[in-house]
């Protein structure tokens, strides 16, 4: 077993920041990071040994827990077939009838390799197929490393937005409206204002990226209405709740119709993926049955694709989706026993198999209020869960998410090392 030590030592000499990824050096939490040997059903296994019951799941990835067999063994029978072709193979076909049979408004669909790589096509086919420029953002939602994504709102609510990190031009960033999520008279006030410039509107119909925080009534309704009316495109991110809060993902538990929807995560079963897809009039312009470009030397390729169906045909189980809600519903109400038992301000939100415990003493419907979450009191809250063996997303601004290996028992451990963590916390210890 390695020393995490010089793993870590090593991982810092060749990787920015020691990871491939930001959230993964747990600086949000001021620890060192978990380095994983293996991940069993509900559970990962450190390099030093240390079993954690997990919740993160690969952000959301694994519905089905860590190695789940049938995942697994789908993928070493691909693979001994070879890894991939980058030429057409059956199994994208396969996985491309099952979402598009799951999902109502995907009549066609494009795979690529990552959520971000969606977003970003995505968009581009809708200012094709609109010839506009303006995309609306939300405050809070985050869609990939995507340019025209990575934006932060401009000084006013309807001024058109700024780079949201170096290397993104202000030349890009100003194509991109940014606007507070939740907030429809802003939506309203913005169609008012450019409808006619808006090629799409991209939303997380339930955002995950600021924490979970659910449409309010009305707010998913309204920007249909909008961009219908002004003839522009409603782009749903469900990279995180696509076959996570359903077969039909959010749209199908809200009854919204997006023109275009992002998936990623769930679809791949672990392995790397996105996909994007809707409406046939705007996919056929996708290059090579029309004019927009896309192209990726592993998109499609068949061990994703043997991991994603399989991970579907876990969820397509019946009760699976019953078995997750019951669970989740079971983790909130015992987190917020224990909160109201510690006295702490804190809140509980919740949809599905996804849920985030905010130190706010109000509920957060959006970026604004999630800002003002005591992150110090989170970080020592991680920390206090994490020396019990509970791996929480090592961010306040994540999702928690519940798997289809995670049991009744695993949840009242983890309520049992919250409340105990809780009252350490409101004794200042
Ligand atoms: P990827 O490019 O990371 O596959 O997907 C980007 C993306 C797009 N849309 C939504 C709603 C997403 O949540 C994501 C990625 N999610 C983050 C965590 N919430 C992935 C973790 C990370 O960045 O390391």
């Amino acid at each position: 077993m390695a020393a995490t030590g010089s793993l870590w030592e090593a991982a810092l000499r060749y990787l920015p920041g020691g990871v491939d990824s930001p959230v993964r050096a747990f600086r949000a939490v001021g620890d060192e990071p978990v380095i994983v040997d293996r991940g069993e059903g509900a559970y990962l296994v450190a390099v030093d040994g240390t079993r954690y019951l997990d919740y993160i799941c690969s952000w959301g990835a694994l519905l089905a827990g860590h190695a789940h067999p049938a995942v697994t063994s789908r993928i070493v029978e691909v693979a001994r077939r070879g890894t991939n072709f980058g030429l057409l193979s059956p199994l994208e076909v396969e996985l491309a009838r099952a979402i598009v049979e799951a999902v109502p408004s995907v009549e066609m669909i494009r795979f690529v390799n990552s959520g971000t790589e969606a977003t970003m096509s995505a968009l581009r086919l809708a200012r094709a197929a609109t010839g506009r420029s303006v995309v609306v953002k939300f405050a809070g939602c985050y869609h990939g490393h995507v340019d025209s994504l990575l934006v932060s709102a401009g000084s006013g609510v309807m001024t058109f937005g700024l780079p949201g990190t170096p290397g993104v031009t202000p030349g890009t960033a100003s194509d991109t409206l940014v606007l507070p999520y939740n907030d429809v008279g802003a939506v309203e006030e913005a169609f008012r204002r450019h409808g006619s410039e808006i090629a799409a509107v991209i939303v997380e119909p339930v955002a995950g990226n600021m924490g979970v925080v659910p449409p309010v009534p009305s707010f998913l309704e309204t920007l249909r209405r909008v961009t219908r009316a002004a003839g522009a495109l409603l782009i749903f991110d469900e990279v995180i709740t696509g076959f996570r809060l359903g077969l039909a993902g959010a749209q199908g538990k809200y009854g919204i119709e997006p023109d275009l929807t992002c998936f990623g995560k769930v679809i791949g079963g672990g392995l790397p993926v996105g996909a994007y897809g809707g409406r046939r009039d705007l996919m056929q312009q996708v290059a090579p049955s029309g004019p927009v470009y896309q192209a990726g030397t592993l998109a499609g390729n068949p061990l994703t694709m043997a991991a994603g169906l399989a991970t579907i045909e876990l969820a397509r189980a019946t009760g699976a989706y019953d078995y997750l809600e019951c669970l989740g519903g079971r983790l909130e109400s015992g987190l917020r026993e224990a909160v109201r038992a510690a006295g702490i301000p804190a809140v509980v939100q919740r949809v599905g198999s996804m849920l985030t415990l905010f130190f706010s003493s109000e509920p957060v419907t959006d970026a604004g209020r999630a800002e003002t979450c005591d992150v110090a009191r989170f970080a020592a809250f991680h920390r206090a869960m994490r020396r019990r063996g509970i791996l929480l997303p090592p961010s306040q601004f994540e999702a928690w998410f519940v798997s289809l290996a995670h049991t009744e028992d695993d949840v009242d451990r983890t309520v049992e090392a919250a409340a105990d963590a809780l009252r350490e916390i409101a004794r200042g210890a």
